[in-house]
């Protein structure tokens, strides 16, 4: 038997335990130890077999790394045929977490226990798959086709009750997991229950409302992005209810290997892989110390200080809120207050939850109140000396071993580390707004910041909730230094032909979240104006904000104000086009003697995302991100980047670096080299045929 699964008996039950660190995936030998234990159990003294997991959780799932390779047998629909007709009853025994490929064999099972604490679900969706080992097929024979379709379109795990309410889960188990799971094995013996097969239930489709698929269709077409996954979801489970089961797993599998050969997945594999990747900070051993976080404070009750304090308290940690006195402390707390009676409105907390949680956060005035802190999180506004002001004084008051953190967006790290006595702790925390939902933190490593303050952040931004990657210190970090070229092209392309919808509509299709121009008129048009006016400087070239520039000056700041680029229905907030700024773009062009034409979608992308490749491989040469799937992350968790297209890096690497390095060239030839000089590290690889990602398999 293969080490990684053993099988004994104990009180007649078999028991399978799997062993396989670090979160027991289905790897060939743990799917070939499984069957060999299962076939074994066939033929001993056994009356029932036991399913459970060494470590820290149950299947998390296939061996992700195996895909894209070519097939090792057994493969898992043989594996899970044995189990389900096995003479003798299987239970399986949930702690941690049981997805996908995991949660299918439980289902697999005739019986299933967990822990209180575990959670079960069926995670693919997130990587462009569907379940492809029953899951599509097994849930909606138990939990109804609607609860089905939640589950897997989501991808959301659920809790052990929830499970246990829906009929996924048999029995919670109080206790040692394994004790209790034998015991519950045997009291079903003894008892004679029957050997439940999930396949033996029928779904009737007169239980299902009419219309019901379509709409799902519908549903999330609307919001797919780019992704393909949810639609093949809704067709298994069609199948589901209108096929016998052995068809259905048949039509399960042909969509599972369509998915699984798809970009779209391929893209969102590389994102799993990317997102724990850029959390590993070169040079940095595993065992790098880490202070310990237990108490934080956050200076500015703001949106993003009130957000970022929602973070901690989210995760359980508590956290002082300072103010410059009461009247903006209370301001500041009423609007976490607001924010989470918000989501208690959507019922995804109770009000018992809130109050736990707004017991965490308290306020304060006084320096002198977050003394204790073990991270504080600096979040004022964008002002330098404000900043090294504020770390001058945290430098006289905070205890030491304190990390010093900033949220600028744009601010020299270096130079508010140099207000402190202590640079080795200080470092940027780069939130993004708002704070308590955006997943991304873009940790920035001073020039001294110490080895352990870095570990502590990473480690401290996953423990609340957040996907981390690093940064050097430069003006804009990863994130925003890429986005000017972004929207310096958008904006020009209005004055060459676009309309603002066109541009739109057009990285909207792409899978952009919003388009860059809508993007302004949701952040307020007026707040880059304001920027523009404190930091003009001589040979700026005005073409880029000419239209933002006359819509602020006519009164239209955007979604604000009703009328930006697009006006606003007051009730919806549904953008429609406005012909009086197509007039004003066509007269500005006009200012500029630029010669309006027509411009392809192809080229409306190429001018959008290409401005992303060519500042990310600047980035990359001048070693101020780690790696290329690094900025590939902060794009899709920091900026709504498609994750069907995997980050800017990785869609140009699936382009062609070449036709991406020609395309850049004609654009310079056209436009002039300010803002399409190509990137040294750029040109190189396309001449040399290489890849983002073969630079970052290089040894460092
Ligand atoms: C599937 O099951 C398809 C089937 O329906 C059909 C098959 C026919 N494989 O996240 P962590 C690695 S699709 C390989 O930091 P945590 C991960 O890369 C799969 N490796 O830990 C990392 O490696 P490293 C459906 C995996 O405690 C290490 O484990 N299942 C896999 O924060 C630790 O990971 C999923 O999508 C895997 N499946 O969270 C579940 N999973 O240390 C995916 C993890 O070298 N996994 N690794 O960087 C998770 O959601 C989280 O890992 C989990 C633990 C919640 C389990």
């Amino acid at each position: 038997m293969s080490h990684a699964v053993s099988y004994s008996i104990r009180d007649k039950i078999g028991v399978i335990s799997v062993d396989s660190p670090p979160v027991n995936a289905l790897s060939q030998r743990v799917r070939e130890g499984i069957l060999d234990a299962v076939r074994k159990a066939q033929k001993d003294k056994s009356e029932a077999v036991v399913l459970c997991c060494k470590g820290r959780t149950f299947i998390a799932g296939a061996d992700i790394t195996e895909f894209g390779k070519p097939p090792l047998e057994p493969g898992l629909s043989e594996v899970l045929s044995a189990m389900e007709n096995s003479s003798k009853p299987i239970i399986a025994a949930i702690h941690g977490a049981a997805l996908g490929g995991g949660f299918e064999v439980a289902l697999a099972c005739h019986y299933r226990c967990a822990v209180a604490g575990a959670r079960v679900g069926l995670p693919e969706v997130k990587l462009g798959l569907l379940p492809g080992a029953g899951g599509t097929q097994r849930v909606p024979r138990i939990a109804g086709i609607r609860a089905a379709f939640d589950m897997i379109v989501s991808g959301n795990p659920i809790a052990a009750a929830k499970a246990r309410d829906m009929g996924l889960v048999n029995e919670i188990i109080d206790g040692d997991l394994v004790e209790g799971a034998i015991s519950y094995a045997r009291d079903l013996v003894d008892s004679g229950a029957p050997l439940k097969r999930i396949r033996d239930v029928n779904i009737d489709p007169a239980t299902i409302e009419p219309g019901f698929f379509e709409q799902a269709r519908k549903r999330v077409n609307a919001r797919a992005r780019g992704q393909i996954a949810q639609d093949r979801i809704v067709s298994c489970l069609e199948a589901a209810v209108n096929l016998p089961i052995d068809k259905g797993l048949k039509r399960e599998r042909e969509l599972f290997i369509e998915l699984l050969t798809s970009p779209e997945s391929a893209a969102m594999r590389h994102i799993f892989f990317a997102e724990r990747q850029a959390a590993k900070i070169k040079g940095l051993p595993r065992e790098t110390p880490v202070r310990e976080i237990n108490q934080a404070a956050i200076i500015g009750g703001g949106t993003m200080g009130g957000g970022i304090a929602m973070c901690f308290a989210n995760a359980g940690i508590p956290v002082v809120l300072l103010e410059v006195n009461d009247e903006a402390l209370d301001r500041g707390l009423k609007i976490i207050r607001k924010n989470y009676s918000i989501t208690v409105k959507r019922g995804k907390l109770t009000e018992a939850d809130v109050k736990k949680r707004m017991a965490l956060i308290t306020g304060a005035t006084n320096y002198a109140d977050i003394a204790d802190a073990d991270i504080v999180i600096e979040a004022v506004f964008e002002n330098l000396d404000l900043k090294k002001e504020i770390f001058a004084k945290l430098d006289e008051t905070c205890k030491a071993g304190a990390i010093l953190a900033t949220n600028t967006s744009y601010q020299d790290v270096d130079a508010i580390a140099a207000a402190t006595a202590r640079p080795e702790d200080v470092v940027g925390t780069h939130f993004f707004s708002p704070a308590n939902v955006m997943k991304l933190l873009e940790v920035v490593r001073g020039a001294k910041t110490a080895d352990d303050v870095l570990a502590t952040v990473m480690l401290t931004g996953k423990r609340i909730g957040k996907v981390c990657a690093l940064s050097g210190v430069c003006y804009g970090f990863i994130g925003n230094r890429m986005l000017t070229g972004y929207g310096r092209e958008a904006q020009l392309l209005l004055l060459e032909g676009c309309t603002p919808q066109q541009v739109d509509s057009t990285l909207e299709k792409f899978g952009m979240a919003m388009g860059p121009v809508a993007m302004g008129d949701l952040a307020g048009l007026d707040v880059g104006y304001k920027a523009r006016q404190s930091r003009k400087a001589e040979g700026d070239d005005p073409r880029p904000y000419a239209v933002s520039t006359r819509l602020v000056e006519s009164g239209r700041f955007g979604q604000k104000t009703g009328a930006g680029y697009y006006r606003y229905d007051s009730e919806t907030r549904a953008r429609v086009s406005d012909p009086e700024v197509e007039v004003m773009i066509r007269e500005e062009a006009e200012k500029f003697g630029i010669e309006r034409r027509e411009i392809s979608e192809a080229e409306i992308i190429a001018r959008c995302i290409y401005p992303l490749v060519n500042e990310g491989a600047k980035i990359l040469e001048e070693g101020i991100a780690q790696r290329a799937s690094d900025i590939d992350v902060v794009y899709v968790f920091g900026y709504a980047f498609p994750v069907a297209k995997g980050g800017p890096m990785f869609y140009a690497d699936q382009v062609g670096l070449k036709s991406v390095y020609d395309k850049i060239l004609e654009f310079r030839n056209r436009h002039g080299e300010q803002n399409w000089e190509p990137a040294n590290l750029l040109k190189q690889l396309a001449e040399n045929g290489g890849s983002f990602a073969d630079l970052d398999q290089r040894p460092a």
